[in-house]
């Protein structure tokens, strides 16, 4: 296959798999004898011990193609998440696995028409206006496999139904390194292009571009690959943005939108003159976005959109004095790319509405205490202050209920967290600014480890009101997911 990398070599698995029969994957054991006593299409089969069991590894067409590549047959998905010339591969314990032809009836559904073959991109698609509105969302299918495995772990049978539901919803891809992008920007704009052939609505996959040199100056559980410095932005632009850019040129027949860089603009605006490490990366971030959006922000089924923090960090009136120049001009240097406009909230947890609220000493005076409040106030600044295009979305997938934080700035792990509204576009009335509320932060990957021997380890995931234990960013966090459920609001 194209996508050379093992997430994650589980060589116990890998040893377990090869030993199985290909009844495994259907739910019926393996026959200890070979005597058979019936045939179908998945292989052939025995009786023992008064159950089902299965013959060997393979029926008619039912072979582990895979092994001989190297990778595992799937033992217990049948979502295509990829396919090339040897065959489907899905994705099971964070490895790619190969799917089983003639194997299809495990009782899993698959999620609508990810099933295709090699899709061809078709004719130029072009994003007016809204590229949320008369769309099918992508469902990323490792998303799925994450929330099954999260489900086996559950036994409150009205928690997993609720845990159900989450299969049904959108969340964004982390391109959070070069070797992730790799593994999940082509085959995600595959299965969504599959999904859109079959089905002929467009399909929107949203990807979170995010590897910048110097990434997250100001925290330390998302740092990142590159450092800030010029043979790492050299390896950024050449080994991360242009081969997106080279997988954009190519998928152009699909809604995409881009999530750029989250809080590195907001860190240009606030933090600079206080943390050094800010002040470092200064030049990579600007010069990065000039790079990016030129690359970018060409496309005419490509919608950008920059992140601008929250409110609890640009809501203050200088803060957005000051980010409305540092956006313009960022904007400027993309020339002439196009930004559609704004995401808030990414990973955060500030409501979307608080009326209890209001600018006083409770909000250390910040006159934008929720993220409605926010984005209202900042669609009149960025727009008086010249930006052409000034839409916004919301990621509401933990903001569903005021969080047991004590202070908005904390960002890390919140216990107390809730699911937000469900991914929606134009979803407030009289807003016709707001695109979307859209979910970027898969709920259940940790926001960073609370091990504080860990190199990671950020302060601010050891605080009070910080979930523990908590593992690395990105990682699954089974009882923060199993709150996110339960707080939902609206309930799931
Ligand atoms: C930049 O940082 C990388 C580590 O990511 C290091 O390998 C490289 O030597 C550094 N380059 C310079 C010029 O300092
Ligand atoms: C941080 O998140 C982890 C998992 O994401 C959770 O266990 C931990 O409680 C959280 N910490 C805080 C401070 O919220």
């Amino acid at each position: 296959m194209k996508v050379t990398f093992a997430l994650s070599a589980i060589a116990a698995l890998a040893a377990k798999v090869s030993a199985a029969c290909f009844s495994e994957r259907l739910g019926y054991p393996c026959c200890r004898g070979t005597e058979v006593v019936y045939t179908d299409s998945d292989g052939k089969w025995g009786v023992e011990n008064g159950n089902w069991c299965g013959i060997g590894n393979s029926g008619s067409s039912a072979s582990c193609w895979s092994q001989a590549l190297g990778f595992p047959c799937c033992t217990s998905t049948s979502t295509v998440y990829y396919s090339d010339n040897d065959g489907d591969w899905g994705v099971e314990n964070g490895n790619w696995c190969g799917i089983i032809k003639g194997g299809g009836s495990g009782g899993n559904g698959g999620n609508g028409g990810n099933g295709g073959g090699n899709a061809t991109p078709g004719e130029q698609y072009t994003i007016q206006g809204n590229p949320f509105a008369n769309v099918e969302f992508y469902i990323n299918p490792y998303y799925v496999e994450e929330v099954d495995n999260a489900i086996s772990q559950m036994s409150d049978s009205s928690l997993i139904a609720k845990a159900e539901k989450m299969k049904t919803y959108s969340n964004a891809i982390w391109l959070d390194n070069i070797k992730n992008m790799q593994s999940w920007l082509e085959p995600n704009l595959q299965g969504a292009l599959s999904q859109q052939n079959s089905g002929g609505t467009p399909v929107l996959t949203v990807f979170v571009v995010y590897d910048l040199p110097g990434r997250d100056c100001h925290a330390l559980a998302s740092n990142g690959e590159l450092l800030a410095n010029d043979s790492d932005m050299e390896r950024y632009k050449s080994e991360y943005i242009d081969v997106i850019e080279g997988h954009l040129k190519k998928y152009k027949s699909q809604p995409v939108v881009l999530v750029i860089e989250p809080d590195s603009l907001a860190n240009m605006v606030t933090n600079i003159e206080t943390t050094p490490a800010c002040a470092d990366s200064q030049t990579y971030y600007m010069d990065g976005h000039a790079y990016l959006l030129k690359k970018l922000g060409v496309f005419a089924n490509v919608a950008l959109y920059l992140d601008i923090g929250h409110a609890f960090w640009l809501g203050w009136d200088d803060n957005r004095e000051k980010a409305a120049k540092v956006y313009s001009k960022v904007i400027q240097s993309g020339a002439p790319a196009k930004v559609r406009g704004f995401v808030d909230n990414v990973a955060n947890y500030t409501p979307w509405e608080d009326p209890t609220l209001s600018r006083g000493p409770d909000t250390e005076w910040n006159p934008c205490p929720d993220e409605k409040r926010y984005l209202e106030a900042m669609h009149k600044d960025f727009t008086s202050a010249g930006i052409q295009s000034v839409y916004f979305f919301s990621d509401t997938s933990r903001n569903g209920k005021k969080t047991d934080r004590k202070h908005p700035g904390e960002w890390c792990n919140q216990t107390g967290c809730g699911i937000g509204a469900r991914p929606q576009a134009s979803p407030i009335s009289g807003m016709e600014y707001l695109d979307a509320f859209y979910w970027v932060k898969p709920i259940g990957e940790s926001d960073g480890t609370s091990d504080t021997s860990a190199k990671r380890y950020d302060g601010y995931c050891g605080h009070e009101t910080a979930m523990k234990p908590a593992p690395e960013a990105g990682q699954w966090f089974q009882k923060f997911f199993e709150e996110g459920l339960k707080n939902a609001n609206p309930p799931l």
